[in-house]
């Protein structure tokens, strides 16, 4: 079985919602599947980065993913840009790809609201390359977080197209998104998912410092009222802070209601705390000892972009000959 998933190199660290919504599920598979994860840094720059951070970043979420169990003996850690493939294939999609498709994508609509002034055309095709990213190496199954669901029919739907116009290349890929834990929401705004590109106080990173999460988990948002009850819908804050408890302790949501049964909403934070700063303290430890490492960073992602890059030469050699392009 072939599993592909990606990641942006992008935001401060990644977080919780990015650990339990993909990176868990990728540690896990990488024991038993032939595992590609990307760091996409060309989807990244759909967003303005500072040129100088960027390249620094992408090695920096390249040591946050090893310390987090990524084991570049068991899987392809690459990184996007390494594989030219990737953009020449994403522009053939790009030529049986209706433009009505991509302008419906939730996530082009909010973040062309949210940079007006850089509302550009990477966005809007953004769902495109992410097909390429995919297809080019013909997974069976793509982990992903509720967020990334479009995206991904989308890919399925281009597969089709492809497929109808220039005979049968590819599968259709199965997006895997967690039972729980596939959409985390924000600590501020528990209506909203959590997201990188958010505040500090919306998000717990997975390298924060155990003051930190005491701070960030004491400040979010809770419903009135005071029975600790998970529902969505009447009490958003105290159902994200339960689940995550749920989450990182092991229990099951109504393990964990009965556990806190008559408690106040304070016995909840603090006891999500003391679960957070114990489970993500190891993370730290090792991120802090990767960190400086970047000459063998650097070789990790090179050494992963070679062997993606094997798959994807096949891939497109088999797709140039079935467009029609010289080989
Ligand atoms: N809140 C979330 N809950 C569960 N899963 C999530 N993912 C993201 N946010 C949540 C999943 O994490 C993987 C990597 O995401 P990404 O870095 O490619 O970008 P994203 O989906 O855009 O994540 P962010 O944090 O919201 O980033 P920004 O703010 O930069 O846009 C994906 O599988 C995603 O589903």
């Amino acid at each position: 079985m072939r599993i592909l998933s990606g990641i942006q190199p992008t935001g401060p660290s990644y977080h919780v919602g990015n650990y339990l919504g993909a990176i868990k599920q990728w540690v896990e598979m990488q024991e038993t599947a032939d595992c590609l994860f990307c760091i996409v840094d060309l989807h990244a720059i759909t967003v303005p980065q500072d040129p100088k951070t960027l390249a620094k970043s992408t090695l920096e979420k390249t040591a946050e993913l090893l310390a987090l169990g990524i084991d570049p003996d068991r899987c392809t850690l690459f990184a996007q840009s390494y594989v030219k493939e990737h953009t020449e294939l994403s522009w053939i999609f790009s030529t049986i790809t209706p433009v009505g498709e991509l302008e419906r994508m939730t996530q082009y609509k909010d973040k062309a609201k949210k940079q007006r002034e850089n509302a550009n055309a990477g966005l809007l095709t953004y769902p495109i390359l992410m097909a390429a990213d995919i297809l080019l190496y013909k997974p069976d199954v793509v982990p992903v977080g509720e967020d990334q669901k479009q995206h991904l029919e989308l890919t399925r739907a281009i597969a089709r197209k492809f497929n109808a116009r220039f005979g049968k290349t590819f599968a259709e890929p199965a997006a895997l998104i967690p039972k729980t834990g596939g959409r985390i929401m924000s600590l501020q705004d528990p209506k909203k998912k959590m997201s990188k590109s958010d505040p500090a106080d919306t998000q717990i990173s997975l390298f924060d410092s155990p003051e930190a999460i005491r701070k960030k988990i004491k400040i979010a948002v809770t419903d009135t009222g005071k029975d600790i009850k998970y529902s969505q819908t009447k009490k958003p804050g105290i159902s994200n802070l339960l689940l995550l408890y749920s989450l990182f302790s092991g229990t099951t949501i109504s393990e964990a209601e009965t556990y806190f049964k008559g408690k106040g909403y304070a016995v909840l934070k603090k006891e999500l705390a003391d679960v957070l700063i114990e489970t993500l303290e190891p993370f730290r430890v090792k991120k802090h000892s990767l960190i400086s490492r970047d000459v063998y960073l650097r070789e990790v992602l090179l050494r992963g972009a070679k062997k993606a890059r094997s798959l994807a030469e096949q891939t497109m050699e088999e797709v140039r000959a079935k467009v029609g392009l010289l080989s």
